[in-house]
């Protein structure tokens, strides 16, 4: 039996999205939360054959259109990326948005607006267009915060590091600079690969967060390292480890929402401060505090993220079930 998808392929900032505008399931559920999770159940095969290798690699990630379960929202978003079905993505978002409005799969009841339904909630979107192309998109995202500061851990042969855990979409085991991490440089793409998994899974056994609201986005699942910037322009770097093995490419719209909402609860940013944040690569997103909120008990921001998407090609792939790689794999 083969299945046949057509994909959008391109990347925001460095990061790969991979745009599913034909193949993706019908899914059962009254929201996109719930839909996501009848997607994990039923359909999970889908996002490991087109992220995982053959199809995919390490860092792959992307989404699908649906229609929105909510009369005011013009479109909703499923993601998936290597680790699974994220809540919100922010540069999987600037992707499927610059190219489901180029190839005409999304239309905006207003022109330069969009009100977009994802499983962690709503996300405002503003939009720019010069001459067919999207040149960029600004994410208004869904209630960010700070859950948890200075758990303490100790990374074998590492040594002690305190984190912080804040949600931004997704929740982030953030390391700012302290002890022996000095910073990106020294720590290296290779340093980055070995110590964040045993990092995300010391602060997973220390702390589990769950969304004051929805209980089904629950978990660290992301590593922020944070670390001073090293231009005028800039107001911090980061990289952000996902999956098994993938270093954001982009600045990551969830782990600068999450940078944001840590550094708003310290009282290092306030409302209407703007945060550009660069990745591992030097690619940036435009951040902004555009509001103040309280998510249950917790103090938190609506933060903003603005950036740029650019379409690769478009690729028809087939998953054959006679293939016995068919759901894909990774190598560890
Ligand atoms: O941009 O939010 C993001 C993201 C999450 C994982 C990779 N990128």
């Amino acid at each position: 039996m083969r299945h046949t998808f057509f994909c959008i392929d391109g990347h925001t900032g460095g990061n790969p999205v991979r745009l599913v505008a034909g193949g993706a399931p019908l899914l059962r559920g009254q929201n996109m939360a719930q839909r996501r999770m009848d997607f994990l159940a039923r359909f999970d095969w889908i996002r490991t054959s087109l992220c995982f290798e053959p199809r995919g690699h390490d860092i792959m990630s992307g989404g699908f259109l649906y229609s929105p379960t909510q009369d005011d929202a013009d479109i909703g978003i499923l993601f998936m990326e290597t680790s699974g079905c994220l809540p919100m993505c922010g540069h999987g978002s600037i992707g499927i948005i610059t190219f489901g409005l180029e190839n005409g799969l999304i239309q905006p009841r207003n022109p330069g607006t969009l009100r977009v339904e994802v499983p962690a909630g709503i996300i405002e979107v503003s939009y720019g267009e010069d001459n067919g192309q999207v040149s960029w998109v600004r994410l208004r995202n869904v209630a960010s915060y700070l859950a948890a500061t200075d758990i303490a851990i100790e990374v074998p042969g590492f040594g002690p590091l305190r984190v912080d855990v804040a949600y931004g979409g997704n929740y982030y085991a953030i390391v700012e600079p302290q002890g022996r991490y000095t910073g990106l440089d020294a720590l290296g793409a290779d340093g980055i690969l070995k110590l964040s998994p045993i990092v995300r899974q010391l602060v997973q056994d220390a702390f589990h967060p769950v969304h004051p609201v929805e209980s089904s986005i629950e978990g660290v699942s992301h590593v922020l390292w944070a670390d001073a910037p090293n231009n005028d322009d800039v107001d911090g770097r980061n990289a952000v480890f996902y999956g098994q093995s993938a270093i954001d490419r982009s600045p990551c719209g969830t782990g600068t929402s999450a940078r944001m909402a840590q550094l708003a609860a310290k009282g290092k940013l306030g409302q209407g401060d703007p945060y550009v944040s660069e990745s591992y690569i030097g690619s940036r997103f435009v951040g902004r505090v555009e509001d103040t909120t309280m998510l249950g008990d917790f103090e938190a921001i609506i933060p903003s993220i603005e950036g740029s998407a650019i379409a690769t090609g478009f690729n028809t792939l087939w998953v054959d079930r006679d293939d016995a790689h068919w759901r894909g794999f990774q190598v560890t």
